[in-house]
């Protein structure tokens, strides 16, 4: 065989990750959780003022409603307590419960308990509460980041939170409804590229037709998120596509394509991508490194978020 997932994942090595990103969250867990929470809750005003977060609608939240009245209904000072747990990933009923969420109903929970915060309906940050020194040079750093890489360093705390569920046994994951694929379809161009398994991939998922877009990828093959290892195999790519895709709108803008080994073709396309969360407001700097089998299908594909927007435009290899 020409190339292993592992040997994979080396394709266009001098592609420059955000690395800020993992190093801030590492910093970020490390602090306790009074901390965690204030610091969050002190960017997502500062960011309030510039861009606007899109609030989930009812539907998508159906499968956290119990929790979040469960939560409303409390004592403030049992509120406080129910989101501590959460920030130390203790072993608590709403610990639980949010530890099988994916990642959309985590973030749409947080948005709901934000406006009950700002709304008096459930226990804010205590009016003057200091930050560590630790945790004011986290949220210093995160200032410094560019809005792309402070939603992701946002969302990756977010989803770090909760009970682990490697402690839990078996356990079914709760999401959001599945939208159908979109009537409109999307057309996508790519200076520089024009092969159709790589054009199809960013319709479909823009489309959300996950049913088609599955088939561009062979059975084994992998496809490694951000900050993330590979997810391999085509039946949890597909899960993933299902449960953390849905409403992307992938802006691929430039590209390169040449032959590697075995008959296979490597791509690297740049350009941006937006989450339904932030819409225009927020486009992440992003690099697809696509390897492609000599059939054409997808063996392994990687999602970079760029360190800057300079890397845009590095093609070197
Ligand atoms: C409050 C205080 C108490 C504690 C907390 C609070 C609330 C916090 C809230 C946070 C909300 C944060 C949000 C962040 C959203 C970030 C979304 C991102 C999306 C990135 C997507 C990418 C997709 C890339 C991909 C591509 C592919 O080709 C394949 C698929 C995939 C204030 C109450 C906690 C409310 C909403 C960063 C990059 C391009 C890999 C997915
Ligand atoms: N060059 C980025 C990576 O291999 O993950
Ligand atoms: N408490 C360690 C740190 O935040 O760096
Ligand atoms: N508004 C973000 C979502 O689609 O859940």
């Amino acid at each position: 065989m020409a190339f292993t997932i592992d040997s994979a994942r080396g394709i266009f090595p001098n592609t420059l990750a955000a690395d800020a990103v993992p190093a801030t969250v590492a910093r970020f867990v490390q602090l306790k959780a009074e901390d965690q929470l204030a610091l969050i809750w002190f960017a997502y005003l500062e960011m309030g003022k510039t861009i606007t977060m899109a609030a989930p609608g009812a539907a998508n939240m159906q499968f956290a409603e119990n929790t979040l009245n469960e939560i409303r209904s409390m004592t403030p000072l049992q509120q406080s307590q129910a989101m501590c747990e959460l920030a130390n990933r203790s072993d608590s009923p709403v610990s639980r419960a949010y530890a099988v969420w994916t990642p959309n109903l985590k973030l749409g929970f947080w948005h709901r308990l934000g406006e009950w915060m700002a709304q008096g309906l459930v226990a804010p940050i205590p009016e003057g509460y200091k930050l560590s020194a630790n945790a004011s040079a986290v949220l210093v750093s995160i200032q410094g980041l560019e809005p792309g890489q402070q939603i992701t360093v946002l969302r990756n705390s977010v989803l770090d939170m909760g009970f682990d569920t490697g402690k839990m046994g078996e356990f079914n994951r709760v999401s959001e409804p599945m939208e159908l694929p979109k009537a409109e379809r999307t057309q996508v161009a790519i200076e520089g590229v024009t092969n159709p398994t790589i054009l199809a991939y960013m319709n479909n998922m823009n489309d959300n037709d996950f049913d088609t877009l599955i088939t561009l990828f062979e059975p084994d093959g992998a496809l490694q998120p951000p900050f993330q290892r590979p997810i391999v195999g085509q039946d949890a790519v597909l899960k993933f596509f299902r449960e953390e895709c849905q409403n992307l709108k992938l802006i691929p803008e430039r590209g390169v394509s040449e032959e590697a080994d075995g008959g296979y073709t490597q791509i690297k396309v740049t350009g941006k991508c937006q989450t339904p969360w932030f819409g225009g407001n927020v486009g992440m700097n992003i690099a697809w490194r696509f390897l492609l089998n000599p059939d054409g299908k997808v063996f392994f594909v990687a999602i970079d978020l760029l360190a800057s927007p300079k890397e845009l435009l590095n093609f070197a290899r």
